[in-house]
């Protein structure tokens, strides 16, 4: 092999490695997204969680920030329920498809991409385009519900619930096609996903993850593990024998309804402050960060001003954590401590001054 095949076939190779990724950059996609579910509000969480200073506390982090700015979504008329039951299948399925655009944009440009949304529908769109440059990427859902539904289990009827569903190779035989959705090819396998967070899991969900053995870890198992041990185990699973990018998919409910009320579906017993910022210290650590949903942001739903900035600025701390801000403090840029000024030198700068 010639030197110049030898040079770019190394070169080709380290192109594809996550790790060469600039550490730095992170690209901004507002979402404002709500028809996954059926509440008013969701749409406005980008703004929300921007006006918590978002931007400004990833750019104090040292990210170089690329902000996409919001999406606007090409409204669907006549969205037909399907089945008669499952909503706004179309809407859905095409805010998806241009999100995944621009998403697979961002990640191709050498970007690490945050989609701000928007409710949880979103990560079908987030991970497919994810997916298309990382095709060995792996998913760590963080979340109150499993959201595996498919069109056929939903109680609600809302696709919210579902998203999981469309992105598993082993549902397929299982997901009928909907109006919308006939782009979206299933990207993950049951290895690839974690769930942490879960305690309101259905019962078609919990034979499904039981079923195809999808690693999750209710708020009981956190209990009984601890948090460190959690996410010792979802690494083991997921980065001990091959280092790939990471997806991460935050909803907000995750978190106890005390720390972040303004949210569709909060259910009692979540994570608390202190196990989220840990959960995302650990994937910073491991260096492996590639994106970042942050959903479900509702603040039409908080009973008041105070509600609507806890909740927002408490995504934005899971969003910072994520990239790198830590508890414990750093020292990035600091390399010397100052020294007091001799004698002398006092002397001669009083002498200046005066
Ligand atoms: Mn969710």
């Amino acid at each position: 092999m010639s030197l110049r095949s030898r040079l770019s076939r190394l070169l080709q190779k380290q192109g594809h490695s996550v790790l060469k990724k600039s550490v730095h950059s992170v690209a901004v996609i507002g979402a404002p997204f709500s028809k996954g579910q059926k509440r008013r509000g969701v749409e406005h969480g980008p703004a929300a969680i921007r006006e918590a200073g978002l931007l400004k506390r990833l750019s104090n982090l040292g990210c170089r920030v690329n902000d996409m700015g919001d999406l606007s979504f090409t409204p669907v008329t006549n969205d037909e329920l399907y089945n008669n039951l499952v909503v706004n299948p179309r809407s859905v399925g095409l805010a998806n498809q241009e999100l995944a655009e621009a998403v697979s944009r961002a990640v191709s440009s050498g970007h690490r991409c945050l989609t701000v949304g928007g409710d949880h529908s979103l990560a079908i769109g987030s991970i497919s385009g994810h997916v298309r440059h990382c095709p060995d990427l792996c998913v760590i859902w963080v979340d109150a519900h499993a959201d595996i539904n498919t069109p056929l289990t939903t109680l609600s009827g809302s696709l919210h619930g579902q998203p999981v569903s469309f992105l598993l190779r082993e549902l397929q035989d299982k997901v009928p096609s909907l109006p919308g959705f006939s782009w979206i090819k299933p990207c993950l396998s049951s290895p690839d996903i974690v769930y942490i967070g879960l305690r309101d899991v259905d019962p078609a969900e919990h034979f499904i993850l039981k079923n195809y053995d999808i690693l999750n870890f209710s708020m009981r198992d956190i209990d009984r593990l601890g948090i460190q041990k959690v996410m010792e185990q979802t690494f083991e699973q997921l980065i001990s024998k091959k280092q790939r990018p990471i997806h991460l998919s935050f909803d907000i409910d995750a978190f106890d309804p005390s720390l972040a009320p303004a949210t569709g579906t909060p259910v009692v017993g979540g994570l608390t402050y202190r196990e989220g910022m840990y959960i995302t210290e650990e994937i910073h650590n491991t260096g492996l960060l590639s994106a970042l949903d942050l959903v479900e942001v509702n603040p039409l739903l908080a009973t008041s001003e105070e509600e609507v900035k806890a909740t927002a600025g408490l995504a934005v701390d899971v969003i910072a954590s994520s990239f790198g801000q830590k508890r414990e403090g750093q020292h990035d840029g600091y390399d010397h401590l100052p020294t007091p000024s001799s004698p002398d030198e006092s002397d001669s700068e009083e002498c200046v001054r005066i």
